[in-house]
């Protein structure tokens, strides 16, 4: 109700440009049923539904502290509010947000890294980070560990990759795997430790594109790729395109360094899919791997590269839908398929080279939306995704777990 008053009033102010600048709660005494009806017939956004008797608190915003002046309200000053006009601009400054704003806001870079950075200070047991690889930017990338710490003559822990951020403008994808990282912690440190967590662990790449994930923030909100200097002004490798499982086969990317699906010169060529590689190969027993993307809200499996049918189809047949179940439970419709069949052929995509190399359940799965916002997803859907998220992954640890 607030948001929206507020809202309205933001819209009505939009191009006027008047002296008093910022908003601000202020509560307006009310001693009469004359001056409660002045003030329900006024512009102002009062933030109680229905204003009554006694005193009402309204947010003025840029230029209203004179409505309040004319209409000779009596009103005192409660605190100041967050402007509610141009979220996108004020969510690049980022300087305000805090770690725990993960659920309400979009987090650059540097605060997806201080979200895992505080998960690891608060249980450097359960949580511990290992370096992967440089991006070509020369930036340091991370993997983040959640499980219980290897135990000497125990059985062999499984290991869950999952990766986030692949491509740069997919957003909610970084907000969704934070999401993961927090309730595989909450898992392990609950009074009656969850199933999902024993004797597995689960390895999160927040950012597989930190180049192009900081890029979409500096510069240009739909950059895709990693930035490779491809020469000639023209940058960027699909990190999707540049894994060696069907690399470069049956037209499922680009030779031209200028598309979006541009594959790299040679398989592996980019040192983020080093990176990804590197780590699924240093785990020890891979046990799943999923792959976040947005949009279209598909739980996508082998191949991507052929409309062949992989080896373990019974299995993908029989976990996918399960998955769909999981993330469409709360009112978000999913739908699952093999990618080269429902969506389309992609060439040298992380998944296929894991499920190429492991035969373990691996999967592409895109979040919202199915094309309202598309990459630029508001950030009131953030709360909402993150919540199916994690209702499929944690049906994912069920089913692949020991
Ligand atoms: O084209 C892609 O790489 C993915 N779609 S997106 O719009 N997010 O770019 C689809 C490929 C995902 N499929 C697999 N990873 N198999
Ligand atoms: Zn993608």
């Amino acid at each position: 109700m607030l948001r929206k008053s507020l809202f309205i009033s933001a819209l009505a102010l939009a191009g006027s440009a008047m002296a008093q600048e910022g908003w601000y709660q202020v509560r307006v005494s009310v001693p009469d049923q004359q001056t409660l009806t002045r003030l329900t017939n006024s512009s102002l956004d009062t933030m109680d539904c229905v204003p009554h008797l006694g005193s009402a608190d309204v947010a003025i915003g840029p230029g209203e502290l004179s409505k309040l002046l004319a209409g000779r309200f009596q009103f005192t000053y409660v605190r100041p509010l967050e402007d509610p006009r141009n979220w996108e601009e004020r969510h690049k400054s980022g300087s305000s947000i805090q770690v725990d704003d993960y659920r309400l806001h979009y987090f650059d870079a540097d605060q997806i890294l201080a979200f895992f950075e505080n998960l690891r200070a608060q249980y450097p047991i359960l949580v511990t980070r290992k370096p992967i690889g440089t991006t070509v930017n020369g930036e340091q990338m991370w993997a983040y560990r959640i499980g219980r710490p290897l135990q000497q003559g125990s059985l062999p822990i499984n290991n869950i990759v999952i990766e986030g951020l692949i491509h740069a403008r997919e957003w909610i994808t970084g907000a969704s795997i934070m999401h993961i990282g927090k309730m595989c912690v909450d898992g392990l440190t609950s009074p009656q430790p969850q199933a999902f967590m024993q004797n597995q662990a689960v390895w999160i790449v927040p950012m597989a594109n930190p180049d192009g994930y900081r890029y979409t923030w500096t510069t240009y909100r739909l950059w895709r790729k990693n930035r490779k200097n491809n020469g000639g002004g023209i940058y960027g490798v699909d990190l999707n395109r540049n894994y060696s499982t069907g690399w470069g086969q049956n037209g499922g990317s680009s030779t031209n360094p200028d598309s979006e699906t541009y594959r790299g010169t040679a398989p592996f060529s980019e040192p983020e899919a080093v990176a990804v590689q590197g780590l699924v190969n240093s785990v020890g027993r891979v046990g799943g791997f999923i792959d976040y993307h947005s949009y279209a809200q598909l739980i996508l499996w082998p191949w991507s590269y052929t409309t062949t049918r992989p080896p373990d189809l019974a299995m993908f047949q029989n976990v996918a839908p399960q998955l769909e179940t999981a993330m469409s439970s709360t009112g978000t419709n999913y739908d699952q398929g093999q990618c080269a069949r429902i969506l389309y052929i992609a060439s040298g995509t992380s998944n296929d080279w894991v499920y190429d190399i492991y035969r373990k359940p691996a999967f592409g799965i895109e979040l919202r939306d199915t094309g309202q916002f598309g990459f630029e997803l508001p950030e009131n859907q953030i709360f909402g995704t993150q919540d199916e998220v994690w209702l499929g992954f944690k049906k994912f640890l069920t089913i692949v777990g020991p």
